[in-house]
């Protein structure tokens, strides 16, 4: 048992050591965890924009929970950008490594401008939801265009 405390050290060392992949057991395993941060983003997007565009009524608490949810999602993902995740069953571009400055600059406004919807719809004002829908959306597109195939 002696030798259990100098493995264990060797381990974390190890790990703390390792490619920012490192809290996923496998590249694919990262790919996985942001596209469901993504896909879970996605669907309570969706439900304020069915909204602020008038598909369905507003409904302020589902709004405001919708949007408390987006702005945790959208913390999530960058984590699971981390080297060797550019393979496998994903559509993010190269150009996301080689541009990591500007990569991170489009998810910190993402970030910034969901705090916002977050903020607006616990107002329960209809305007300001869609206001802050619309600046967040714009977020979301400017990656896409820039980080993700079609
Ligand atoms: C959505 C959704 C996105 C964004 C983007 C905005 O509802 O799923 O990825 O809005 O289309 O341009």
């Amino acid at each position: 048992m002696k030798i259990a405390a100098p493995i264990a050290l060797a381990v974390a060392i190890a790990t703390l050591s390792a490619p920012a992949f490192a809290q996923f057991q496998k590249p694919e395993d990262a790919v996985k965890y942001r596209k469901a941060a993504f896909t879970v983003m996605a669907s309570h997007f969706g439900r304020i924009g069915a909204m602020a565009n008038g598909r369905v009524p507003f409904d302020a608490k589902a709004a405001a929970e919708s949007a408390a949810i987006v702005e945790t999602m959208s913390k999530l993902p960058w984590e699971a950008f981390g080297a060797g995740t550019d393979k496998g069953d994903t559509r993010a571009l190269p150009a996301i490594w080689t541009e990591q400055a500007k990569f991170k600059e489009g998810s910190d406004k993402l970030q910034a401008a969901t705090a916002q919807l977050a903020a607006a719809a616990k107002t329960g004002n209809l305007d300001s939801v869609k206001t802050a829908f619309g600046a967040a959306g714009q977020t979301c597109k400017a990656c896409h265009d820039a980080y993700r195939k079609d």
